[in-house]
C-alpha cells in the first residue's frame, strides 16, 4: 500500500510546522493554506505549494471549509491533515473532505460526531468497561424530581454539564438542593444559545482531581494500541500551560488498567486515528470525561517517552496501513516535560503579538523544541497565541526537570513579552517538583 502523495494541511503555527516535518520524513508532497496575514510563516515557507485561502480572519481562512476544499482541488492533493483546533473536529467537515474525494487524516465522521456529543461518548464508553464518573447516565429531562433523586443518590456537589460542551464550556457546580433545579434550567439555556443544543447531564463534581489522559493510537482495522499516559493538571482557565508524561505517582497497576480499558473501547467502537481519552484522576482512581478525536498539542511529550512519531502514525494510518507496531512493541521510558510558550503579558496574560526580533532556542541533549518562530518574524494578533514548545526528555522526572529549568533559562524572545517567566518560577515550585499537583493548584497558586 502506497503511502499518501500529497498532505493539505489545514493549520498554521508550530503544528502545521511539526505535520510538514512528518511529511517531509515519509517523502509526501505538501500544501500549504494559509490566510493574508500568514505569508510569513515558516512551514509556508518550507511547503511544496501554498495557497492563500482568505483573510486574516480565522472565520474567513482556517475556518472557511469550501475555501480549503477548493485548494485540495487545485494542488490535487491526496488527504487533508486538520491538525489541532479550526477544524479538527468538525465532523461535518470530515464529512466533506470526504464526499470531495480526499481523505480526511483522523477518525471518521461518524466516530468525531459521537464524541462531540459527550453523553453519548461517556455511554459508549462506560458500555465498554472505562470507568466513568457516577452520574445521570444520559441526558437530564424536564422530570425534575427524577434529577434530584439523581443527585440525591450520588451526593453533592454535583455538576451540570452541557452535552455539546466540553473543553470547560458550558458547565455548572451546585452545592446542594435548593439551587439544582434552577441550575439545570440556566445551563440548559445557556447550552441552547452556544451549542443549539440544551442537552445536559449531572455528574459527580471531584473536588480535587488530576487532568490525566491516555493516548492510543488504532487503524481502524481491529488493531489499537496505547501510548501511556499524560498528566495536564497545570492549567489556567481551561488551558493548559505545563504538562508532562508519564502522569507522575500513580500505582502500575491502575495506569495498565485504565490503558487497557481505552484500548478495548477503541476496537469496541472501531476508532481510526490517534486519540485522547481524557480522564479525571483523584485518590486512586480514573474517571473519563471526554475523548479528543485529533492530535494534541502535548503529543510531543508521549513521543519523548516512547520514541513514536504520532503524526506519522496518523499519515500512515491515513494511508490505509496497519499500525506499525504492537502493544508489547511500546516500550515507556524515561520522563518528559512540555512548557507552552506563550506571546503573552507574564502577569495580566493579556495577548502580547508583534515582531520577534531575536529568538534564541534552547538546545542540548534531552531537549527539543517545536516552534515556527524566527528572527525577525510578527505574531500576528488574530489566532491562539502559542508560540513555542520547549519539551526536555530525561531518564527520570529529576534529569527532565532539571534539563527544562535550563532550557527555560537559555531561552530568549526579544521584542514580544511572553510566559516564560511564568514557566522558570514552576519548573522550581516545590509542589510542582514533588509532583501530582490538581486541576487547581495553578490558579490558586497565581491568586496568591
Ligand atoms: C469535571 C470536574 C470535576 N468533576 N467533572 C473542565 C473541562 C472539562 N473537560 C471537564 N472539566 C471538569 N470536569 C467532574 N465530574 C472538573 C473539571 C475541571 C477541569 C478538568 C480538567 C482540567 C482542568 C479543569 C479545571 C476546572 C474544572
Amino acid at each position: 500500500m502506497p503511502i499518501l502523495e500529497k498532505v493539505l494541511i489545514a493549520n498554521r503555527g508550530e503544528i502545521a510546522l511539526r505535520v510538514l516535518r512528518a511529511c517531509k520524513e515519509l517523502d509526501i508532497q505538501t500544501v500549504a493554506v494559509h490566510s493574508k496575514a500568514d505569508r510569513e510563516l515558516k512551514h509556508v515557507l518550507l511547503a511544496d505549494e501554498a495557497v492563500c485561502i482568505g483573510p486574516a480572519a480565522s472565520s474567513e481562512s482556517y475556518l472557511n471549509v469550501p475555501a480549503i476544499i477548493s485548494a485540495a482541488e487545485v494542488t490535487r492533493a491526496s488527504a487533508i491533515h486538520p491538525g489541532y483546533g479550526f477544524l479538527a473536529e468538525n465532523a461535518d467537515f470530515a464529512d466533506q473532505v470526504e464526499k470531495s474525494g480526499f481523505i480526511f487524516i483522523g477518525p471518521t465522521a461518524d466516530t468525531i460526531r459521537l464524541m462531540g456529543d459527550k453523553v453519548f461518548a461517556i455511554q459508549a464508553m462506560k458500555q465498554a468497561g472505562v470507568p466513568t464518573v457516577p452520574g445521570s447516565d444520559g441526558p437530564l429531562t424536564d422530570d425534575n424530581d427524577h434529577t434530584l433523586e439523581v443527585a440525591r443518590r450520588i451526593g453533592y456537589p454535583v455538576i451540570i454539564k452541557a452535552a455539546a460542551g466540553g473543553g470547560g464550556r458550558g458547565m455548572r457546580v451546585v452545592h446542594n438542593e435548593a439551587a439544582l433545579v434552577s441550575s439545570v434550567e440556566i445551563t440548559q439555556s445557556e447550552a441552547a444559545a452556544a451549542f443549539g443544543s440544551a442537552v445536559v447531564y449531572l455528574e459527580k463534581f471531584l473536588q480535587k482531581p488530576r487532568h490525566v489522559e491516555i493516548q492510543v493510537l488504532a487503524d481502524g482495522q481491529g488493531n489499537a494500541i496505547h501510548l501511556g499516559d499524560r498528566d495536564c493538571s497545570l492549567q489556567r482557565r481551561h488551558q493548559k500551560v505545563l504538562e508532562e508524561a508519564p502522569a507522575p505517582l500513580i500505582p502500575q497497576e491502575a495506569r495498565d488498567a485504565v490503558a487497557k480499558s481505552c484500548i478495548e473501547a477503541c476496537i469496541e467502537i472501531g476508532y481510526r486515528g490517534a486519540g485522547t481519552f481524557e480522564f479525571l484522576y483523584e485518590e486512586g482512581h480514573f474517571y473519563f470525561i471526554e475523548m479528543n478525536t485529533r492530535v494534541q498539542v502535548e503529543h510531543p511529550v508521549t513521543e519523548m517517552i516512547t520514541g513514536i512519531d504520532i503524526v506519522k502514525e496518523q499519515l500512515r494510518i491515513a494511508s490505509g496501513l496497519p499500525l506499525s507496531l504492537d502493544q508489547s512493541e511500546v516500550l515507556i521510558r524515561g520522563h518528559a516535560f512540555e512548557c507552552r510558550i506563550n506571546a503573552e503579558d507574564p502577569k495580566s496574560f493579556l495577548p502580547c503579538p508583534g515582531k520577534v526580533t531575536t529568538f534564541h532556542a534552547p538546545g542540548g541533549l534531552g531537549v527539543r523544541v517545536d516552534s515556527h518562530l524566527y528572527d525577525g518574524y510578527t505574531v500576528p494578533p488574530y489566532y491562539d497565541s502559542l508560540i513555542a514548545k520547549i519539551i526536555s526528555y530525561g531518564e527520570t522526572r529529576e534529569v527532565a526537570l532539571a534539563r527544562m529549568r535550563g532550557a527555560l533559562d537559555e531561552l530568549v524572545v526579544e521584542g514580544i513579552r511572553t510566559n516564560t517567566p511564568l514557566h522558570r518560577d514552576l519548573v522550581r515550585d516545590a509542589a510542582f517538583m514533588a509532583g501530582g499537583v490538581s486541576i487547581h493548584y495553578l490558579e490558586s497558586r497565581l491568586e496568591k
